[in-house]
């Protein structure tokens, strides 16, 4: 990362602290959430781990007042970064009453929160492509400055569905960035027998809008083309396909064994780039971050996820007559029918 980068981005210290902080609560979390799928308490867990910077500098970059959001199984530092707390995210894994996005009754971190204008909808590879594109559409008829944030891995690049979103949102000119967090595995298959080209990126070309690649292990680069799209897109310039080259750290999901298909060195190579310890030794290099904050930054986040997995361990599991609550909205003028 090039000395004094983010001054040419007008980032202040604070900003990259927080952004560091939001990136190692994920780190937290996640490893949090892997034990207490050991325990037999959280059913599965996605990883985000290696996806941290790649998250948190392309949520910073957008406007999180009035764009909306379709995150996929493993934005865990997205859902952070908006605002969405670990308490909220423990109740989700664990199942628990209480948790805002589905009322606990859909995979981790899916579901709808309104006030963070988070969609989530489904688990089904792709599924978000058109949904956004159909926000996007929405929000360009009304004249909302709303831009439309969809993201999503290389795998889901091969659904027919992928294809169909952006063939739309070109031909319309859409506000909407197509996020890819490309880690070069979808589950055991590796890119090169998912698609016959180096780059995601090279496809937007095929649909008449700019595609970018971007070092994902990077925050600050993936906040800079990020903010360049979305002002791109709020100015009526439609669409951008990005691809933030990033690594899975972890295996698939918890129920997968990523030995049995995935090379020793290919895991250590992807080890030597970790956006966490990237970013630390930049604000090191800067001066932002010194070792005595860096060490009160993590125990922080322990703290806050020893509390928030204390609080989700005791509540409730949801009371199964609330199980139909919020499946059907009543049109107006037929309540009681
Ligand atoms: C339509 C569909 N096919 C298959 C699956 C099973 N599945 C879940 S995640 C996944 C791999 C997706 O890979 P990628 O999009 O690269 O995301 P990653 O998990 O690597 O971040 C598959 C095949 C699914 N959920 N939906």
């Amino acid at each position: 990362m090039a000395p004094g980068k983010h001054r040419t981005l007008g980032l202040t210290p604070e900003d990259l602290l927080d952004m560091y902080a939001k990136m190692v609560l994920t780190r937290v979390l996640d490893q949090r959430v892997w034990a207490l799928n050991r325990q037999g308490k959280v059913a599965i867990v996605g990883s985000c781990t290696g996806h941290e910077g790649a998250q948190v500098g392309a949520i910073w970059a957008m406007d999180r007042t009035r764009d909306l959001f379709f995150t996929f199984y493993r934005d865990l530092c997205a859902l952070l970064t908006l605002g969405i707390t670990p308490k909220e995210m423990l109740l989700g894994y664990m199942a628990k009453a209480g948790e805002p996005m589905s009322g606990a009754r859909m995979f981790p971190g899916h579901g709808v929160y309104p006030k963070y204008r988070v969609i989530n909808l489904s688990n089904v590879v792709g599924a978000q492509m058109t949904k956004a594109v159909g926000a996007a559409l929405a929000a360009k008829i009304r004249k909302d400055p709303t831009v439309v944030f969809v993201s999503f891995g290389d795998g889901a690049t091969s659904q027919g569905e992928w294809h169909e979103a952006l063939n739309f949102a070109g031909v319309h000119r859409l506000p909407i960035l197509f996020f890819c967090q490309n880690n070069r595995w979808a589950i055991s298959v590796p890119q090169h027998k998912q698609m016959a080209i180096p780059d995601v990126a090279i496809r937007a070309q095929g649909y008449g809008f700019p595609g970018v690649v971007v070092d994902g292990t990077d925050p600050l680069e993936v906040l800079k083309v990020t903010r360049e799209a979305a002002q791109r897109a709020r100015s009526g310039g439609g669409p951008t396909l990005i691809e933030a080259k990033v690594e899975r750290l972890m295996p698939h999901t918890s129920d997968d064994d990523d030995r049995r298909y995935r090379p020793k060195d290919d895991l250590e190579k992807a080890k030597a780039r970790d956006p966490i310890e990237r970013f630390r030794t930049y604000l090191q290099s800067e001066g932002i971050l010194t070792e005595s904050q860096d060490k009160a930054i993590w125990t922080r986040a322990q703290a806050e996820v020893d509390e928030a997995t204390e609080v989700a361990d005791k509540a409730p599991y949801p009371d199964p007559s609330t199980l139909l609550d919020h499946m059907w909205a009543t049109p107006p003028g037929r309540q009681g029918v």
